[in-house]
């Protein structure tokens, strides 16, 4: 009797591990990299958030292109947690980004950013489809006609939807940029999750797809129809990310996709000079609407655009930014480019905000590249 109750022990013993090891094998098969993406962030911001740096790799103040160099890296000894990388220019077929920096060379550091374990966000400022002229950059000029930020025209989404005379063009401008979100593999070939945020800050006027220039059903048409064309070609490894600027007015809403189309609920908000108090208001109360909307739709937040140009208050990380972002489930704060000396949003070499941000840095709750391994 004791002998048969000890075999069917046994069985029943080897069963529950064969169907653990069955469940186990299932569940990595049946998580995409994007679905990997999202628990990895999701875990990230139980520890804290995240701080991001768009353009890092590439330039910095007073220097461009030496391999292994970042502003941040040389402040605070490490890299961002996050680095923002810019298509602006793909529609168009160009070499290099409305930025100026080559296809090839964004396509090497977004890959180098997943190697290292970090993560990666990518943003596009298509060109005007109705004003732009084929081959036209915008270097060395600042949104001159035809760029993402033509507002000449108030009916640019309408024109390239579907029955729209802009419609076959824009769908070869998805096309191109589809082929470089396809290349963007590993050395083993498999596809890299990363986060897209493409017609950010729609409640502001400033560019073609903004406020004031199509209806909430046109936009989220546009987003739908770039995000069906997008996908179409890809594994799942791409999180949506819907950005509108801070102030918005409630309506901005009406805009917003649906939970079942974005993954990442985000706020741009930039402090104006001398314009603190404002700041901070307007930042905690859009921030509550927005980690609203993020919690009825368990979606993931973020602050995916911020920052004070050329940062004159060296105090401001630890003193004014840093509180705003501890009340809320952030997974990431993002400030934007090191451009040159007359625009810059991260601390470098010797400017004075350094020791502030160095401070914020060392906070437990602010992460940066190594903690993400740790
Ligand atoms: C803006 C500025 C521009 C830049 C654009 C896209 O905020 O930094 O100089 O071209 O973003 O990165």
């Amino acid at each position: 009797m004791k002998r048969s109750i000890f075999l069917i022990l046994c069985v029943a013993l080897t069963l529950c591990a064969q169907a653990k090891r069955n469940s186990n094998l299932a569940s990595t098969k049946k998580h995409t990299p994007a679905q990997q993406l999202t628990k990895r962030l999701q875990r990230l911001q139980k520890r804290g958030v995240m701080f991001g740096h768009q353009d890092d790799p590439f330039y910095g103040l007073g220097w461009r292109y030496e391999e292994g160099r970042s502003d941040v890296r040389d402040v605070a000894g490490d890299y961002p947690a996050v680095m923002g990388f810019e298509l602006g220019g793909i529609e168009m077929g160009d070499k290099k980004s409305l930025d100026s920096v080559s296809f090839t060379k964004i396509r090497e550091e977004i890959l180098a950013q997943v190697k290292r374990g970090g993560i990666v966000t990518i943003s596009w400022h298509p060109r005007n489809p109705m004003t732009t002229i084929a081959g036209g950059g915008n270097a060395g000029q600042r949104y001159p006609k035809g760029s993402a930020w033509d507002v000449s025209e108030k009916a640019v989404v309408s024109s390239v939807l579907p029955g729209g005379e802009k419609y076959a063009l824009f769908q070869t401008w998805l096309s191109r940029l589809t082929t470089f979100l396809q290349s963007l593999r590993d050395e083993q070939g498999q596809a890299v999750p990363f986060i897209f945020r493409p017609w950010h800050e729609n409640s502001g006027g400033w560019f073609w797809w903004g406020r004031g220039l199509c209806s909430a059903e046109e936009y989220k048409t546009l987003w739908n129809m770039t995000q069906d064309y997008v996908t179409r070609s890809l594994p799942d490894n791409i999180l949506w990310s819907w950005s509108p600027n801070y102030g918005f007015e409630p309506d901005v809403l009406d805009t917003y996709p649906g939970h079942d189309r974005v993954d990442i609920i985000g706020l741009d908000a930039y402090q104006q000079r001398n314009g603190e108090q404002q700041f901070v208001s307007q930042l905690q109360k859009d921030l509550a609407t927005l980690s609203r909307l993020a919690r009825e739709g368990k979606r993931l937040l973020a602050l995916t655009e911020c920052g004070y140009q050329n940062i004159p208050d060296p105090t401001w990380w630890t003193r004014v930014l840093l509180p705003q972002l501890k009340p809320w489930p952030l997974c990431y704060f993002l400030v934007w480019r090191n451009a040159d000396r007359r625009q810059y949003f991260a601390p470098a070499l010797g400017t004075p905000d350094a020791d502030s941000f160095r401070e914020m840095v060392k906070d437990k709750r602010v992460l940066m590249l190594k903690d993400l391994t740790k």
